[in-house]
């Protein structure tokens, strides 16, 4: 961990995947059970377990008054008619935010609360995106050959709860059935007990 101010380089040239202190890689088997169309993963899966997405984090105490940040990219690909798309969680501090910097790319951030609300928000190159407290989120990458390159900050207690993402899936699925983007109801949604 960085000792006292630092800094780092986004703009020209784009991130340096040195000046981070953690690199975390989501493949294939990382997500069983997420991804619509089980068959058509299954099948993907048998063929290669390929890199779904990556973060590069800058290590900070995991407290209050702390703001963790670093970089996301999700890979280009679809599983069936599925994008490629990260796991998705709801913090385990509920009432903590985030905020979201398209640097490269265009894709979808899916979004939900517990109360049942729902929101599809564009993320494009150069646009900021907030995602309030109590919003779970799930960031899609809906190119065809490019990588949706982020930069994300989010407060230290904030913690990620996968489980309840795991568990009953995102209320909407963003699928290509031939021509481009659709929102749709996820069939398999499953609301946990006492939701
Ligand atoms: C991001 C995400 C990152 C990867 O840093 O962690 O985009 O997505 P998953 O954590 O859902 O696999 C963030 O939202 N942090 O809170
Ligand atoms: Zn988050």
């Amino acid at each position: 961990m960085k000792d006292g101010p630092f800094s780092f380089n986004l703009g020209e040239g784009g991130f340096i995947p040195d000046e981070y202190d953690n690199h975390i890689q989501r493949r294939l088997s990382n997500m069983k059970g997420q991804y619509l169309d089980q068959e058509a993963y299954q099948v993907k899966l048998a063929q290669e377990d390929i890199l779904l997405y990556e973060v590069y984090e800058i290590k900070r105490p995991e407290i209050e008054g702390e703001i963790l940040h670093g970089i996301s990219i999700v890979h280009p690909g679809k599983v069936g008619e599925e994008y490629f798309m990260t796991k998705g969680h709801f913090h385990t501090v509920l009432e903590t935010a985030e905020i979201y910097y398209t640097l490269k790319g265009r894709g979808y951030m899916v979004m939900e609360t517990p109360e049942g609300e729902w929101a599809v928000e564009e993320l494009a190159a150069g646009r900021v995106l907030y995602v309030p407290p109590r919003w779970a989120h799930r960031s899609i990458n809906l190119q065809e050959d490019e990588d949706l390159v982020m930069f994300f900050a989010y407060p230290g207690n904030a913690g990620h709860d996968y489980g309840t993402i795991e568990t009953q899936g995102f209320r909407k699925l963003v699928l290509d059935k031939g021509n481009g983007p659709e929102i749709v109801d996820n069939p398999r949604w499953l609301p946990s007990e006492g939701g």
